[in-house]
């Protein structure tokens, strides 16, 4: 637990209570009621927090709304070096957050060690971004005129994030909302809340050398449902950016709708791996073990549905059994386990009834999903991973259950596996093994996969920051991360300039 220490979290609160409303300017406790959130590891409480409450948002937004008048019109360069040495903090404390991120997500230390990663590298996508933030430049059909582009700062930008990428996700909206020109609220999973405040201290530690960038820029409101509610509500953000479940992001969407605000969502995946009878099957299974179990089958991006050529089926099958016998499943601080535990309790029983209505459904389950309780640490819920092989169609293959099950489907060809494929309702990421250039190509046509990742010889999860992040379906049609997705954050307007002296009508009208 040195790493509160070192990070300074450890300030930022009164007695034993963590404070769960921080804007830079001021920081004070929830005055909702007390929760603890605790260490997936082993159970034990982490830390106590009181949820702020949506009577405590009204000062928040005032303060956001300050800080963005002044944000606005800082030159965006400047804005970008804000968040250059944001990036800068976070590499010099990268152990210790990745620390943090294990304690309470439960991410093995080389994945947490990834996920700060993630986070530097949308820093320095953000401050190349902050000197590109160009429109068009438009001919006009009117003589003496010209036309074109700008982009402007959004407002107040509010980030809903989920357990499983604590830091990653807000960092993507944040990083590159910040050059933008917007300030950011961020209101993280009650099951990661010293995530939050860990990220909160390195962004204010370097505020405080920059006295032009106003303090609520980075700002926190830890709190329950009713806080989400009271901000998908507030016309203050015109963007509402959220990750999480399906069913959450139709209530944000609902809400943010109602008053025509922006939604920016990045909800459930049921992701697929087709293997091919042409895949070069080592590399297939080495993406298959990282995606399936990885994470302990809590990314968004987990590999869910193995659709394999039924003439490969049952030899590949064999090897990722027996390649799951050999992950260290344990403490995920220490060196060399691969496989740490599910966030929870309830994380295990949806588990466990996923695997009751897979076998009630005709699955037969190959090997693991039993607790496993020796060699680990009491009270985390450490899981085998699971195998079971089932028809593509059964219900339960067409749920996100959060944990790690694979279920393996077989096809006979490539057109009805791109079919399987799809017949899901969650379009996030998906995969193919195969050495032929034409199924290949397929894959990524218009024919092929209809999810917003589509990977050749490559596994579902693990996404690199460059690229746009999201999914199409009930995934929510969000694109996060790199590629244009700034353009979320910021607001278009066109112009039209008259150089000339005269007025020409557009569409040739005369009005005289
Ligand atoms: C998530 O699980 O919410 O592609 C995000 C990946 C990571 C991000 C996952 N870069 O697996």
């Amino acid at each position: 637990l040195t790493c509160l220490e070192t990070l300074g979290i450890n300030s930022l609160k009164q007695g034993e209570t963590f404070y769960s409303v921080l804007t830079g300017n001021s920081v004070s406790l929830g005055e909702g009621s007390a929760f603890s959130a605790h260490s997936p590891i082993d159970g034990a409480a982490l830390s106590t927090f009181n949820n702020a409450t949506p009577a405590q948002l009204e000062d928040v937004n005032a303060q956001l709304q300050d800080a963005f008048k002044t944000l606005r019109s800082i030159p965006a360069p400047r804005r970008g070096e804000l968040v250059r040495r944001i990036g800068e903090e976070a590499r010099k404390y990268k152990t210790e957050l990745a620390q943090v991120i294990s304690l309470e997500a439960g991410k093995i230390l080389p994945e947490a060690l990834g996920e700060v990663q993630e986070w530097i590298d949308v820093c320095d996508f953000a401050v190349g971004q902050s000197r590109m933030l160009h429109g068009l430049s438009i001919v006009s059909e009117r003589p003496g005129h010209r036309m074109m582009e700008q982009w402007h700062p959004l407002g107040p930008v509010a980030v809903i994030t989920a357990f499983n990428f604590p830091m990653a996700v807000w960092a993507w909206n944040a990083m590159l909302g910040l050059v933008c020109g917007d300030p950011i609220l961020l209101k993280p999973s009650e099951k990661a809340p010293l995530c939050a405040l860990a990220m909160y201290k390195i962004a204010q530690n370097v505020i405080a050398d920059m006295p032009d960038i106003p303090k609520a820029s980075v700002s926190v409101m830890i709190g329950g449902r009713d806080l989400g509610e009271a901000i998908s509500a507030s016309p203050v953000f015109p963007l509402v950016s959220a990750t999480g479940s399906t069913a959450m992001g139709v209530a944000v969407a609902k809400t943010v709708a109602g008053r025509l605000g922006r939604s920016l969502l990045e909800l459930g995946g049921n992701n697929a791996m087709i293997v091919s009878d042409t895949a070069d099957l080592d590399l297939a299974l080495r993406a298959i073990v990282f995606s399936a179990a990885g994470t302990a089958g809590q990314r968004c991006t987990t590999l869910r549905r193995l659709i394999t050529h039924e003439s490969v089926v049952d030899g590949l099958v064999e090897r990722v059994a027996k390649s799951y016998g050999t992950l260290r499943i344990g403490n995920p601080l220490e060196d060399g386990n691969l496989v740490g535990p599910l966030i929870d309790e309830g994380s295990f029983a949806r588990m466990q009834s996923a695997l009751e209505a897979a076998k009630a459904q005709g699955g037969e389950i190959i090997c693991g999903g039993e607790r496993v309780t020796e060699g680990v640490p009491a009270g985390g819920f450490y899981v085998k991973p699971a195998i079971v092989r089932i028809a593509h169609d059964a219900p339960i293959v067409h749920e996100e259950t959060f944990a790690p099950i694979m279920y393996v489907l077989t096809y006979k060809t490539f057109e009805e596996a791109i079919e399987i494929q799809n017949e899901v309702p969650q379009g996030l990421s998906s995969a193919v093994f195969t050495e032929s250039m034409r199924e290949a190509e397929m894959f990524m046509s218009p024919d092929g996969s209809d999810c917003g990742i589509a990977n050749v010889n490559i596994g579902t999860s693990g996404a690199e920051i460059g690229g746009a992040f999201g999914g199409e379906k009930e995934t929510g049609g969000g694109r996060e991360s790199g590629s244009d997705a700034w353009r979320n954050y910021m607001r278009r307007t066109t112009n039209t300039v008259n150089y000339g002296g005269d007025l020409p009508l557009a569409q040739g009208i005369v009005f005289e």
